[in-house]
């Protein structure tokens, strides 16, 4: 049986877990994590590393112990300690490790006490009101559990982007290498549309062989079961369990079918109105004039679109409401692209939970072309993610100043700050404005009622030294629910305090969520785009919070971060609440530009 790196990963984390609920030093369950998250990263396979012979050890964040493990699991097909650790602890205690809101000590306690060994049984006894009994929940905790346990539930099969991407990539890849005569060959659907989550995936070629190419399709050996297999249609489910369909088509009437694939639905459904009352119909193959009957073809979208008088409408925002207005009127945004920002301001080094040294990020930054980044460990609240004492972020600063010179970024000093459960920051107010940025974000006590929630994350922006709310909501698609907060609250204190607002990247994550910050861009709140990087390789994710900023119609303008390093610290060298004015000029400059129709 080969063993993939998804697998050694969920190996680690699971030990880390089991090693939490036993209650082992932190030191040992940090390396577990680290361990597997920069295997789950690895852009080799750790088995063929280890048929190659090679020195697992030279691999950042994996020691002798882990080293051993795994040879020991891609030899044996198991790994003994953590054999041991399982049959030592509750069975069904991971399953009820993995419902958020339930830590360590919580799920100890209900294994041990309730004798709970599974979801089920847990939900039962919650029911009965034998959880809130135990010492220390209570019915609050109780109720807070429960919600969690349903929401899992009624989650729906949906896979995250960043997931659905990376498969999508893959096999285009995969498709292009058997058949070099693929011309076209796109992600379409709510793929292209960069939707949060995507139901399956679709995708779109060009190819004089089409029956080759739904052959290769159906032979890829990721592929589960195949639903479907014609010359031009062919449907497939690869792993882990997300359908695949793909259509070919030709060269010179692509547009129209790319349009017709790309949605979304409600969009199409508006243009197909729209084109109706001009005596034309659309369908995949291209637009129709009703009165005689002619079909016109076009090989892209500029072209279809401008056949229906109509200027090119970027796929994010295809959702049917109020582009095609937009687009009538010439007032389509033009939206922020990945190449306008010109710096990232929350990563993470090894100093705190990431994986990387200062430098090596650093060095990132500078290759992704950046002008300026803010280096942003943890604070010292979260025990877990190794965050930095008063005194370690004191060196950290000195360390950042005599780095400076040998870097041609501007290295700002920050702090990811752990927003206390009362709405205090975790440092001393002394030490937080010796530094450039701060981002503050919630971490704990993520079940606090909407008012409580509310007051936290508005008393943490008052704070003179905030520059930037954190990932907000704290969600993790189809992980963790998010918080329960008043956003429109908060975005009105945001523009209030001049405090910025992060579209955090990571896809896990995509906070805020495309709605929110379309709500935030309204409002005039700055945006920064952050990726929260705790891995080199995680900055080019910043696509993916671009994605959200554009369905949330932000232009450049909108985007702090694209700013240049004499605007972007001359921002921040004005006191908090004036700082709204250079943002409100920036954005400004945008309706002075001209639009091209
Ligand atoms: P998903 O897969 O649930 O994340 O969402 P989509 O948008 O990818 O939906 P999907 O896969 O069912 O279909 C892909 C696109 O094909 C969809 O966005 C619009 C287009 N499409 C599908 N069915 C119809 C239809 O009946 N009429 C029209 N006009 N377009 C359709
Ligand atoms: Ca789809
Ligand atoms: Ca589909
Ligand atoms: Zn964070």
């Amino acid at each position: 049986m080969p063993i993939s790196n998804e697998e050694v990963a969920e190996l680690f984390e699971n030990m880390a877990t089991l090693l939490e609920v036993k209650g082992d030093t932190v030191f040992k369950i940090r390396a577990y994590q680290r361990a597997a998250s920069t295997i789950a990263q690895l852009p080799f396979s750790l088995e063929q590393a280890v048929a190659d012979n090679m020195d697992l050890k030279k691999v950042p964040g994996i020691g002798k112990a882990i080293s051993d493990k795994i040879h020991e699991l891609i030899s044996t097909g198991q790994v003994g300690t953590y054999e041991r650790l399982k049959s030592e602890l509750p069975a069904g205690i991971l399953e009820i490790m993995g419902i958020p809101s339930i830590g360590p000590k919580t799920a100890a306690l209900i294994a041990r006490e309730l004798n709970v060994g599974s979801v089920e049984e847990l939900e039962q006894a919650i029911q009965d009101g034998r959880l809130a009994a135990l010492p220390g929940l209570g019915q609050k905790t109780a109720d807070n559990i429960l919600r969690h346990i349903q929401s899992l539930r009624t989650k729906d099969d949906r896979t995250p982007i960043g997931d659905a991407l990376a498969v999508a990539e893959r096999v285009i890849a995969a498709l292009r290498e058997r058949c070099p005569h693929i011309g076209q060959l796109y992600p379409v659907g709510s793929l292209r549309r960069w939707e949060e989550t995507i139901g399956d995936i679709d995708l779109i070629g060009t190819s004089p062989h089409p029956a080759e190419v739904s052959q290769a399709l159906v032979s890829l050996p990721e592929v589960l079961e195949v639903l479907a297999h014609g010359e031009k249609k062919t449907s497939v489910v690869v792993k882990p369990g997300i359908q695949i369909d793909l259509r070919i088509g030709d060269e010179e009437s692509f547009g129209a079918l790319l349009q017709y694939f790309t949605g979304s639905l409600q969009h199409n459904i508006r243009l197909r109105d729209y084109a109706n009352r001009m005596g034309l119909s659309l369908n995949e193959y291209g637009i129709t004039d009703l009165k005689s009957g002619q079909v016109e073809v076009f090989p892209n979208e500029t072209t279809f679109y401008a056949r229906l008088g109509l200027p090119y409408i970027p796929p994010e925002i295809r959702t049917g409401m109020g582009e095609l207005e937009a687009a009538q009127q010439g007032t389509l945004p033009n939206l922020v692209e990945e190449s306008d920002l010109r710096g990232d301001l929350h990563l993470h080094s090894n100093w705190s939970d990431g994986s990387d040294p200062i430098e090596v990020m650093v060095e990132a930054a500078v290759a992704q072309g950046y002008e300026y980044m803010a280096l942003t460990d943890h604070s010292a609240g979260l025990g877990i993610a190794n965050g930095l004492s008063i005194e370690r972020l004191e060196q950290q600063i000195k360390l950042l100043r005599s780095l400076q010179e040998q870097y041609p970024i501007t290295i700002l000093r920050g702090s990811e700050v752990d927003i206390r459960a009362d709405g205090r920051l975790d440092y001393p107010d002394e030490l937080l404005s010796q530094l450039d940025v701060v981002v503050a974000s919630v971490h704990s006590a993520m079940g606090q009622n909407r008012d409580t929630m509310t007051q936290r994350v508005i008393k943490a922006m008052q704070h003179p030294s905030t520059t930037i709310i954190g990932h907000l909501s704290t969600r993790l698609i189809g992980q963790r629910e998010p918080t329960q907060v008043d956003v429109e609250a908060v975005l009105q204190a945001a523009r209030e305090t001049g405090t910025a607002l992060e579209i955090n990247a990571s896809p896990e994550r995509l906070d805020l969520k495309d709605t929110h910050a379309y709500r935030a861009r309204e409002l005039g709140v700055p945006l920064v785009i952050n990726t929260d990087s705790h891995h080199h390789s995680s900055l080019s994710q910043r696509r993916f919070g671009v994605a959200v900023a554009r369905r949330a119609w932000c232009e450049a303008g909108h985007i702090l971060n694209t700013m240049n390093r004499e605007q972007f610290l001359a921002y921040l060298r004005t006191p908090k609440p004036e700082r709204i004015t250079l943002f409100d000029a920036k954005v400004s400059q945008l309706s002075k530009r001209e639009v091209t129709v």
